[in-house]
């Protein structure tokens, strides 16, 4: 954002409100007064919440901030993740409780996994581990396809307190590399493929590529999945060898409540990607807590499902340690939404009576894309609450996942977070509040947060400026491993003593905080800042388009015009391609937003090039608008893409 600008224009207006159902709000595991309660008492509401795991030794300080930015929760506490999550559940009389309903690509390919068998994996695990040498303090990289292995993987690191680095089964081998080298890993734990698209698709070359300049590597563990050829090194070791003979007794040993639990790297715009370290006690509290309270989450009676996969941070908040440490039933599946159709997801709701449900505003765009016949032909009755996550979610895509999944009375949250976060941040809480489609709405309850000027002033209601977090929270990112300086720099610098998330967010009348995408994403067209989300928004409103991505391209006259990409819905039919369509779009836009907002031009497009987890890659599209070669494509999650978009740009108009 430009220095002489100092908020950002407030374009959008939604006025569509959505009550909590009243059977939900009466038996609502959160109410409006722990809101009250945490602004009385915060570090007190946060021993509350650090009470529903177990310690093995309490904590005597709640929390350290002598020495920002760097916090300290639950100072002299000590406890085992994986107790938390597994063995306390069995001891309770539980362990037939199923723990994970996993589905794999291929139909009926799937495990049912209880909480005493999950016990038993992660104890032979550990076991394993130890056998190959991995100590408390060492680290673990994790590559592996979504299958049991990898949660049972991560629970066997913290279980002996080996800190481990989960990286995306998708990643090339030099990404792989310089993520093992970062962390000097010890071991790495893979799968010799998973299944992608009806396909197996390997992953062992990849990490045979990677290890073979990574000398810290000792040991390669390799699950087999596919059946595929494999090579074969002396560094290589058999799950089923070596993991399957173990005994399935260990004593979990409790760690400090500060000991590092995981590593996990976020790319970020320029260097080389951060290690986000996120320690024991704080961030199993927060993600327990905002599960529990999120999702409204009925551990007895409640299936949960989030579609994440579990190389992305909400995978292990939402997949692994929040939903295990609440001894939640969670189905977790391997493959892509249209193997073998398109209705697959909604098969697998259908199917396992799923009740809450988690997922991102990149897949409900592509469900509405492929239209609402798909999950009209399934049951989804058993919803009650939907929940999304990773974007801002576009108000219209809202009211259709409402509308088409939540048959029209489901809550819908949006949940603002960051892999340096560790958990949710800011979330409408379902039994609570009257959602706004479009608006992460207020902090939780002993969450701070606000929307500052460049002077680091909080706005009025009814201004946008930089979203920011001036009070540390038990989850919040411990450092950049290995790299203090970079963290401080990185997070702390822009604004002092507020940690800067690098989002651009506004407040409206209510004071309800609505996210509008990275602020160096924000367009300055003829002197006003405008976010790319609020002009996503207005496209995606027009009944015929069903996603959009937005850039601002140089332009002599406003400094910097709107350029949109848009795909249009499965049901808009072919008129979506002459000049009268792109018009009409424009002028919706205008309509919507203004004239300032009207794009300059607009590209129709096949495909959108995203990472893979679903954000979308607006410097690649800029690229494009500004007609220069196309960047770094290695994040992408599909790399064709912008093949496709670029063999269309000769009818871009
Ligand atoms: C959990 C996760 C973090 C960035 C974040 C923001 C965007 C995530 C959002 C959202 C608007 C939401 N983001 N959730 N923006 N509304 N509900 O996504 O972590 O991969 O680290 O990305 O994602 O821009 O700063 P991560």
């Amino acid at each position: 954002m430009s220095q002489n600008q100092e908020t950002l224009s407030n374009l959008l207006q939604e006025t569509r409100r959505f009550a909590p159902p009243a059977e939900l709000a009466a038996d609502a595991n959160v109410t409006a007064a722990a809101y009250d309660e945490a602004a009385a008492d915060r570090l007190g509401f946060w021993e509350r919440q650090a009470d529903r795991l177990t310690w093995a030794k309490r904590w005597d300080q709640t929390l350290d901030w002598s020495n920002p930015p760097f916090a300290k929760w639950f100072i002299g506490g000590e406890l085992n993740v994986a107790y938390n999550c597994v063995d306390r559940h069995v001891e309770a009389g539980r362990g037939a409780k199923v723990a994970f309903h996993w589905e794999g690509e291929p139909e009926g390919d799937t495990r049912t996994i209880s909480y005493a068998e999950l016990q038993s994996q992660v104890n032979k695990a550990a076991n394993a581990l130890l056998e190959l040498g991995v100590r408390k303090g060492d680290r673990v990289a994790i590559y592996m396809p979504m299958i049991p292995e990898l949660p049972i993987s991560m629970l066997a690191c913290a279980r002996i307190g080996a800190t481990h680095s989960v990286v995306f089964g998708g990643f090339s081998s030099e990404a792989l590399r310089t993520r093992i080298d970062d962390a000097q890993a010890k071991l790495v734990i893979t799968a010799d493929g998973g299944y992608r698209r009806g396909k197996p698709s390997a992953l062992k070359p990849t990490v045979d590529e990677a290890v073979a300049q990574t000398p810290s590597v000792e040991n390669v563990l390799v699950v087999r999945r596919t059946g595929q050829e494999t090579a074969d090194t002396d560094r290589d070791v058999w799950w089923h060898d070596v993991v399957d003979r173990q005994s399935d007794q260990h004593t979990a040993e409790p760690m400090d409540s500060e000991h590092p639990l995981y590593i996990l790297y976020t790319s970020g715009t320029t260097g080389k990607p951060k290690g986000i370290l996120h320690t024991t006690g704080g961030y199993l509290t927060q993600v327990a807590y905002t599960h529990h309270a999120v999702f409204d989450l009925k551990p007895e009676t409640d299936v949960y499902w989030c579609s994440a996969d579990i190389g992305w941070v909400t995978g292990h908040s939402y997949i692994v340690y929040g939903p295990l440490a609440n001894g939640a039933t969670s189905v977790m599946y391997e493959g892509t939404p249209d193997t073998p159709h398109r209705g697959r997801w909604w098969e697998i709701i259908e199917k396992y009576k799923v009740s809450i449900f988690y997922t991102a505003p990149t897949a409900i765009r592509t469900f509405m894309k492929w239209g609402d016949d798909i999950p009209a032909q399934h049951d989804l009755s058993s919803l009650r609450v939907l929940g999304s996550v990773g974007e801002p979610i576009n108000p219209e895509a809202y009211v259709w996942y409402r509308e088409h999944i939540g048959a029209n009375k489901t809550p819908v949250v949006d949940t603002w977070w960051q892999t340096e976060t560790g958990a949710i941040m800011i979330s409408p809480l379902p039994g609570v509040t009257s959602g706004k489609p479009g608006a992460a709405m207020k902090p939780l309850p002993g969450i701070v947060a606000d929307v500052v000027d460049d002077q680091a002033q909080s706005v009025p209601n009814g201004g946008g400026g930089f979203l920011v977090l001036p009070e540390p929270w038990p989850s919040m990112l411990r450092t950049i491993w290995g790299d203090d300086e970079r963290y401080v720099k990185t997070y702390w610098s822009r604004f002092d003593g507020l940690y800067f998330a690098g989002d651009g967010a506004k407040k409206d009348d209510d004071g309800d905080i609505w996210l509008l995408g990275r602020v160096d994403d924000v367009m300055l067209v003829s002197g006003h800042n405008i976010s790319t989300t609020e002009v996503e928004s207005a496209l995606v409103s027009h009944p015929k388009v069903a996603e959009s991505a937005v850039v601002g391209a140089t332009d002599p006259v406003t400094g910097q015009a709107i350029v949109a990409f848009v795909i249009p819905r499965g049901s808009a039919g072919e008129e979506v391609e002459g000049e009268d369509f792109l018009k009409e779009l424009r002028d919706h836009v205008s309509k919507t937003l203004g004239p300032i907002a009207k794009p300059r031009q607009i590209m129709i497009v096949p495909e959108l090039p995203k990472t893979r987890s679903g954000k979308i890659m607006r410097r690649l599209l800029r690229d494009v608008a500004e007609n220069r070669s196309i960047g770094d494509v290695t994040t992408l999650a599909d790399s064709t893409v912008m093949d496709l978009i670029s063999e269309k740009l000769p009818s871009a108009k």
